[in-house]
């Protein structure tokens, strides 16, 4: 017989990178993923997750591929078939009877973010049942980030126009394991003559390559972001332009960073002041581009730390210029995700949006004022613990794996298995999926249509389903339209409201509005660039209270905290001798592995291959301290939690002396349930996350944490 052979213009889901791609189907299944060299954002970049990960994903035997229903005690890896109709209304009937019994907030969901439609569609449908709880991952991602960028006005996240820059200060980002396009585009200016400064505690493949390599202490970088202002200051470096009509509380800065000495920043940071002199001349020589990422974010300081970068950013006139910074643009009648979630007409009335939790102690994190409108995450885990503030319920997971990505996998796990009801939307029974009632199938990147905005090109991205999904796996927002109408169907009229769309493609329609880019156009392409102009805010301002570059944040000074960005310590430094003592080290966690994308991808064995063990990076005289050798597994504990982890020992000296360092996400889906590993390789296991928290987003500390080491001799579970 004759195959059949069909290639379409696409991007990989798989991160939000987004790589642009052209993806050939033979016979129904996808066998070649070529990148996309004209794709504006990633200009030809793609990585073996998005090539091997995902098809393999999609096709792999052991994936959920239809509706199962617990038949066992839960975790007990017990399961039947059931139908999408009969999943559904159970799941219905389900959450509307602990709505009647413990009312409408007692439903929660929990998903990635809504830098995804599977989170808006998440968030919306909680709404339909008039909830305002969700959890999103972003504490501990990009929210520092997210929220210094919002109030001080900046909106430029993922701006960065490397193409065209002659500097770029990466802070915290390991782009060669974390980001291919970012990668490749440093890795091109930097033969053109770019500088390349990298702040970064270990000797990443960006700081190999850096004119200038920055290795600070962990968690001090705001000190150096701030001696960096004071220099352009002092020195009169700054673009007084910006400066002078658009930025507010300039010399309140000026007085804040005036502490901030290259030699102050030095002491704290370990970093020599000479060192932060040269990095303040040639990020002031520009056109100069901040790239930052994860490793001074989501953590008890990240917001502040950002804001020192963000003020350097500003002060220096790199936003919105060419080889800057460039803020967010979209072409006309666009609606990103998260301005869907804030529009009026898909809200909850105030005072139910009030008791979203978190929002009395993070309000601008949690709740009607919050960035994305989602609750605070640990605090959710207590109040399903704890019925404080009120009873949780009833959870529904989709496209986030909790058990192993959330710290304290112990309470994680026992808040779960506390639920009236809970059911997660997989591709993979993953440690989160074992103790679900009922496990849906979800649709892969191959199977979706999706778009996206790129703000680093920028442009819009589309997935287009390479061919329908395999067995009975649907989209999230398939499932939440689904429960929609069956909320209907019984009565709950108003539900519609918050979902008025009745397809996918209707919801991505609704995105492009009346603007200059069809769907059509976009599934021709794969992308599609609009126009666009730099420095607009001369126009329109910024939109803060005071239509500037907020260096002094109004916001954060009506909320009585601290409006100047500031180096704050981390807990973990400011432990005394006695807790140091026992708990020596420094920890690390996150760094990511080319193979992995956090939990995922752990069934398939090419990736296992390249990576098989949780890897524990400490230096060569560490080892000798310790009496560990390459290969050993050893257990990892640290202050404030009881729990533990295991992970195998790399003696390098890419790490600092004092600091362990780790990736995140381990599980071993091999290994014994309900579990799978989850409370033995994952470094999860290890962290509390009820310690210090970043007062605005609430984020804990991923990192900075003491920590020691203990061999064991034991093999770990898989082996
Ligand atoms: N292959 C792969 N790629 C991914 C992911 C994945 O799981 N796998 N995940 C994606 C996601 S969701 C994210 S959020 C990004 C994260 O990717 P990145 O933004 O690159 O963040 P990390 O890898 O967590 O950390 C980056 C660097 O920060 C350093 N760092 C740690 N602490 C400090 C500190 O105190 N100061 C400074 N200056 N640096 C510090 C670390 O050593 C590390 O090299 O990666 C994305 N890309
Ligand atoms: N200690 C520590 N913890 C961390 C971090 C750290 O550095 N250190 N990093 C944090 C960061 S930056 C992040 S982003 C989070 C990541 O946390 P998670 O989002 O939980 O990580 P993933 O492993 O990507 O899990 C996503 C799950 O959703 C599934 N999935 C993927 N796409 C879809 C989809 O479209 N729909 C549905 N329904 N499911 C989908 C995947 O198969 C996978 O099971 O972890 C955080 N946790
Ligand atoms: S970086 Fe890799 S996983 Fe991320 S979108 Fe690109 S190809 Fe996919
Ligand atoms: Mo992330």
């Amino acid at each position: 017989m004759e195959q059949i052979t069909k290639t379409v213009p696409s991007t990989c889901w798989e991160c939000s990178t987004h790589c642009g791609g052209h993806f050939t189907t033979v016979d129904g299944r996808v066998t070649k993923i070529k990148p996309n060299v004209e794709h504006p954002a990633s200009q030809g970049a793609f990585c073996v997750k998005g090539l091997r990960g995902l098809p393999e994903l999609t096709y792999h035997p052991d994936r959920v591929l239809h509706p199962m229903r617990r038949t066992a005690g839960r975790g007990g890896g017990q399961w039947e078939k059931i139908s999408w109709d009969d999943a559904l209304d159970e799941m219905c009937d389900r959450f509307l009877d602990v709505q009647a019994e413990h009312g409408p907030l007692s439903l929660c969901g929990a998903v990635s973010n809504a830098h995804f439609s599977r989170g808006v569609a998440l968030a919306l449908l909680m709404r339909a049942y008039g909830s305002p709880n969700w959890m999103m991952n972003q504490d501990l991602c990009g929210g520092c980030r997210g929220l210094s960028d919002k109030l001080t006005g900046l909106t430029m996240s993922n701006g960065e126009d490397i193409n065209n820059t002659k500097c770029a200060l990466i802070v915290g980002r390991n782009p060669s394991a974390a980001d291919p396009s970012q990668w490749l585009a440093l890795k091109k200016v930097h033969k053109k003559g770019a500088k390349i400064i990298t702040i970064d505690p270990a000797r990443t493949q960006a700081a190999a390559i850096a004119d200038l390599w920055l290795q600070p202490k962990l968690g001090t970088d705001a000190a150096i972001g701030l001696a960096m202002v004071n220099w352009m200051i002092t020195n009169d470096r700054y673009d007084h332009d910006t400066v002078e009509n658009w930025c507010h509380g300039f010399d309140e800065l000026s007085q804040r960073a005036s502490r901030y000495t290259p030699e102050y920043a030095a002491k704290i940071s370990g970093v020599p002041a000479a060192d932060i002199v040269t990095a303040a001349q040639l990020y002031s020589e520009g056109p100069s581009c901040f790239v930052s990422g994860h490793g001074i974010d989501a953590f008890s300081a990240g917001v502040q730390t950002y804001r020192a970068f963000h003020a350097l950013v500003a002060i220096s006139g790199n936003l919105d210029r060419v080889g800057g910074n460039r803020r967010v643009k979209k072409p006309a009648g666009f609606t990103n995700y998260i301005e869907v979630l804030h529009k009026p007409e898909f809200r909850l009335p105030l005072e139910v949006e009030e008791k979203t939790i978190g929002t009395d102690e993070f309000p601008l994190w949690a709740g009607p004022r919050g960035w994305q409108t989602a609750c605070h995450n640990p605090s959710v885990i207590n109040a399903i613990l704890t019925n404080d503030p009120y009873p949780v319920r009833a959870l529904y997971v989709t496209g986030v794996n909790i058990v192993v990505t959330y710290p304290n996998t112990q309470k994680t796990i026992k808040a779960l298995k506390s639920l009236d009801y809970l059911c997660v939307a997989t591709h993979m029974m993953t440690p989160t999926a074992e103790f679900a009632d009922l496990v849906l199938p979800k649709t892969t990147g191959l199977e979706d249509e999706e778009i996206s905005l790129e703000a680093n090109a920028p442009c819009l991205s589309v997935i287009q389903p390479s061919h329908p999904p395999m067995g009975e796996a649907r989209s999230d927002f398939w499932i939440a339209g689904e429960l929609v109408k069956r909320l209907e169907a019984r009565g709950h009229t108003d539900a519609r409201k918050f979902f008025p769309w009745h397809t996918k493609r209707e919801f991505n329609e609704f995105l492009l509005g009346d603007g200059p880019v069809s769907v059509e156009e976009l599934l021709e392409k794969g992308y599609a660039e609009y126009p666009y102009e730099l420095r607009d805010f001369d126009k329109s301002g910024f939109k803060t209270p005071t239509g500037k570059i907020e260096l002094y944040s109004e916001t954060l000074a009506e909320l009585g905290l601290d409006p100047l960005p500031e180096y704050v310590p981390t807990a973990g430094t400011l432990e005394g001798k006695e807790v140091r003592d026992e708990y020596p080290l420094l920890l690390l966690t996150g760094a990511r592995e080319k193979s992995y994308h956090h939990s995922r991808f752990r069934e398939q064995s090419w990736a296992r291959k390249v990576a098989p063990d949780p890897w524990l990076q400490i230096h060569p005289e560490t080892a000798v301290v310790y009496g560990v050798e390459e290969d050993d597994w050893v257990t990892v504990e640290t202050s404030g939690h009881s729990g533990s982890c295991r992970l195998k020992v790399r003696v390098t000296d890419e790490t600092m002396r004092d600091v362990a360092r780790t990736g995140m996400g381990w599980w071993y889906p091999e290994a014994k349930g309900p579990e799978r590993g989850a409370l033995d390789v994952n470094v999860n296991a290890a962290l509390s996350y009820d310690g210090p928290k970043d007062p605005v987003t609430g984020s804990s500390d991923i990192r900075g944490i003491p920590c020691r080491i203990l061999r064991t001799n034991k093999a770990a579970a898989a082996e």
